[in-house]
């Protein structure tokens, strides 16, 4: 079964990421577009890609292309995956799925008109140990799930000088650290418990009004700024976020999100109570996962297939003591996503991020943003 092609668009931190978890799976990167058309050149020859588009159009003209992988900033994902649908694509956008709700309304109905797989790229679901929580509480190991509290912390956001489009709420949407790393913490826990969050109760906080922005483009995660060649510029979105949970099965939860945490690189983590027993996972160390035990000792599992879940053995790449981490679930997304496509039976459960967890995600942050603002509870 030929696997179906793909495109980029976009050429920053995720584009280069999306073409060697793609690669790693066989399948063919067609080619790639970026802001300008220089820029397409320069990321085709440093990825050893064909075609460097000269527009999005000339992309989605292109035949060869099955699925379009959207990289670009937040504020161009709605209208590059309604083009894309609207021009017969397959589409799996880079995460969060739109702006705002309304935007991401939209994209759920069209994909669900067009006939094609939409997919978001919340990859953390796909580390196997997550993929194993899932199966386990699926299972009913932990039994009713009482309590899920957490936290998603970077710290390349710590300084007055680091900057990136993200910190603006013109390009990056109102909120900014929790709808860009607290989604990826509010849709792994969703899909593990298979609980939804009902109700939330925010306290964010922009540590810097005012960051000192480069003159020119600024990669993620580059570093802070230096020199003369920085203008200031006023900050509206979130450096920290503490948020209150309530599920839809009335077990609650706290989430702590942070960009301008010293120390912490990329530290996702969360400890899910149930009747039973508990889970606890860290993504610095994520090829461990601790059960918690009341009446027998705690166990820590390391990931090895033949100890797992079949579904979590499906997206395990290498033999036990072989860790696999954050590349590897850039790979196992897409595969789901891919053979999903390639099987050709669209009508078939979606075993990837949908647009419709997708808009969950979105509709979260706006029920976050309102409650900050109201400084009370909203009900999502
Ligand atoms: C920056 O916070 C970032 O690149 C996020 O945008 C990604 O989704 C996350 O996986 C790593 O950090």
């Amino acid at each position: 079964m030929a696997l179906p092609r793909a495109a980029i668009v976009g050429t920053g931190f995720m584009g280069p990421a999306h073409t060697e978890g793609l690669r790693r799976l066989g399948v063919d990167v067609v080619g790639i577009l970026g802001s300008r058309p220089e820029r397409s050149r320069q990321a085709a020859a440093a990825l050893a890609i064909e075609t460097a588009y000269e527009s999005y159009a000339d992309l989605l003209a292109d035949p060869r292309v099955d699925v379009v992988h959207i990289t670009t900033p937040n504020r161009f994902h709605f209208a590059q995956a309604g083009e894309a649908l609207r021009a017969g694509k397959h589409v799996l956008c880079e995460k969060p799925l739109a702006m705002n709700a309304g935007e991401s309304s939209q994209l759920v109905d069209l994909a669900a008109r067009s006939g094609r797989a939409a997919g978001v790229n919340y990859n953390i679901r796909f580390y196997p140990l997550c993929i194993e929580a899932r199966a386990r509480i699926a299972r009913g190991d932990l039994g009713p799930i009482l309590s899920v509290q957490g936290s998603y912390v970077q710290d390349w956001l710590l300084y007055p000088n680091d900057y990136n489009w993200r910190v603006l709420a013109e390009e990056g949407g109102d909120l900014r650290a929790v709808a860009d790393i607290g989604t990826h913490w509010l849709d792994l826990v969703q899909s593990i418990t298979g609980q939804q969050v009902s109700a939330v109760c925010a306290d964010l906080r922009t540590v810097h009004p005012v960051r000192q922005r480069p003159k020119g483009e600024v990669q993620t995660f580059a570093g802070p700024g230096a020199g003369a060649d920085l203008e200031p510029v006023a900050i509206t979105t979130e450096d920290l976020g503490a948020i209150l949970l309530r599920f839809g099965n009335d077990a609650i939860g706290t989430l702590w999100v942070s960009q301008a945490t010293a120390g912490r690189k990329n530290s996702l983590k969360f400890e899910i109570g149930g009747q039973n027993a508990a889970l606890a996972w860290d993504s610095e160390r994520p090829n461990e996962i601790w059960i918690g035990h009341r009446g027998q000792a705690n166990e820590t599992l390391l990931k090895d297939p033949g100890l797992l879940d079949p579904a979590a053995r499906r997206f395990t790449g290498y033999p036990g003591g072989h860790n696999e981490g954050y590349p590897d679930t850039f790979k196992q997304c897409f595969r789901a996503f891919y053979e999903y496509v390639a099987a050709g039976d669209l009508g078939a459960p979606r075993p990837f991020p949908t647009f419709a967890d997708g808009h969950r995600e979105i509709q979260l942050c706006d029920a976050i943003l309102e409650s900050n603002r109201r400084r009370g509870w909203v009900t999502i």
